[in-house]
């Protein structure tokens, strides 16, 4: 049997956290490629950003209207074919090193992967902070009702990919095989200190994995730099579930015109099968919804 450790780590814990996936050389192209695309959003030419205050798709703003006139946490569709950048992100998505380390979590092959999203955390215009959540299970759900979601399998991996250092990931871990115990249940939302709670320290370049069901927060600040690669890959086995989690994001409507066609010969292939698999599964859904409000 092949040895695991990421996907072992993950499961103990709820994420796996990988050090050094870039190269130096790959993370300069990176910073680059993200400072770019975030000068373009803050100067309201890309009409897709997590707004502040907002936590939650959707993020609409009124026609006419600076997207980013009220401060931003994050560039939507990095691999929009009208983003200037999507080049550089379309090729660090779809890399083998990224592509590894999903299939070992997903323990699948490259006919099975399915292409979700990729979207730019950034350092907040103020100082921000989500509450405490799981990405798809409400916080209003009961112990049974949460239960039974943990206890499907995933279909998905998730991971942020650190171009600079990053500590704005809270989570509990051991989390994502349990519901909330009565304390977390009736803690603030943005409580400080829950019992177990770590901070996940990731260097320049590094990669976490996790659970998007993992107990989490963020805490942001405005005057430390962020740009994190934050990205996910199915399972064509995902059901109605996941494609409520990715097609919320309103990525239906351009994923048939990414441009795959700097991918090299191997890597376009498998592309091409993840894109046409995300197809399918919207096709197969109808009207997919929201997961979380706020
Ligand atoms: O900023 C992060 O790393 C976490 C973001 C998050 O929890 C979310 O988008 O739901």
């Amino acid at each position: 049997m092949a040895k695991t450790p990421y996907l072992d780590a993950l499961n103990r814990d709820g994420f796996v956290h990988i050090p050094s996936l870039l190269t130096s050389s790959q993370l300069n192209t990176l910073r680059a490629a993200s400072a770019e695309t975030i000068a373009l959003a803050r100067a309201g030419k890309w009409p897709s950003v997590r707004t502040l205050p907002k936590q939650f798709p959707p993020w609409t703003v009124a026609p006419g209207t600076n997207p980013a006139a009220g401060g931003i946490w994050g560039v939507q569709f990095l691999m929009h074919p009208s983003l200037p950048s999507s080049p550089t992100f379309i090729s660090n998505y779809f890399s083998t090193p990224i592509v590894n380390i999903v299939k070992e979590l997903l323990q699948c092959d490259d006919e099975d992967l399915v292409l979700e999203l990729f979207n730019l955390l950034c350092r907040p215009d103020r100082d921000f902070e989500l509450r405490w959540h799981r990405d798809d299970i409400p916080a209003t759900a009961t112990v049974d009702e949460e239960l039974e979601r943990l206890s499907q399998p995933a279909w998905s991996a998730q991971w942020n990919l650190a171009l600079y250092d990053d500590e704005s990931l809270i989570v509990v871990p051991g989390s994502h095989i349990r519901a909330r115990t009565a304390v977390e249940r009736s803690a603030d939302p943005f409580e400080k200190g829950l019992p177990g709670e770590i901070r996940v320290k990731m260097k320049a370049g590094d990669v976490v994995f996790y659970n998007n069901n993992i107990l989490h927060r963020g805490a942001y600040k405005s005057t430390v730099e962020r740009m994190t690669l934050h990205g996910s890959m199915g399972h064509a086995e995902g059901s109605r579930l996941r494609a409520r989690n990715v097609l919320q994001h309103g990525i239906g409507e351009w994923v048939q015109d990414i441009d795959l066609s700097g991918l090299g010969e191997e890597e376009r292939k498998r592309a091409e099968g993840m894109r046409r698999r995300l197809v399918k599964l919207g096709a197969d859904s109808g009207d997919v919804g929201y997961s979380l409000e706020g």
